[in-house]
């Protein structure tokens, strides 16, 4: 069954950057309502099991080194479609293959550091929330 809420992270070098005011502008007047939010820094234990799932790949150890080097913005959205529908906003991976005015085409600078995540099913926007938030820090 389809949920209405996704996860989110501002990435390391959007933090850096100075865009957190401006992505959350666009992810608001995009029709998300944010059901919990805060600013944290990922241990590298965080970021290992986060990315679990690309322990394997190549670019792994640099995915960690991003991830941790600084503080994210964690948050919870919710809107109908909210997967899909933030998927779409924030791009493709590689901002070069990103569409004309989402978010990793205007504030990513690499495949690597591309700014923001989107949780990619309904499953893991689940778990990725439970992840950065407990029931209380959800509204
Ligand atoms: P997604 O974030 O668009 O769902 P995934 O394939 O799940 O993309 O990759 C997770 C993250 O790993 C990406 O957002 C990006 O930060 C990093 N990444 C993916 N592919 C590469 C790569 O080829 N080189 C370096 N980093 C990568």
């Amino acid at each position: 069954m389809a949920t209405n809420r996704t996860f989110t992270m501002l990435k390391p070098d959007a933090v850096e950057k100075g865009h957190i005011g401006a992505i959350l502008e666009k992810i608001s007047a995009s029709g998300f309502r944010i059901v919990a939010m805060k600013l944290t820094q990922m241990t590298k234990t965080d970021a290992e099991a986060f990315y679990a799932i690309h322990n394997e790949r190549p670019f792994f150890g640099e995915l960690v080194e991003y991830m941790t080097r600084g503080p994210i913005v964690a948050a919870i959205l919710e809107k109908d479609n909210a997967v899909d529908d933030f998927r779409t906003l924030i791009g493709a991976t590689n901002p070069a293959d990103a569409a004309e005015g989402t978010i990793r085409k205007l504030y990513a600078a690499s495949i690597g550091e591309n700014a923001v995540h989107g949780s990619d099913s309904d499953g893991n926007a689940a778990i990725e929330g439970a992840f950065h938030f407990s029931g209380r820090e959800m509204f």
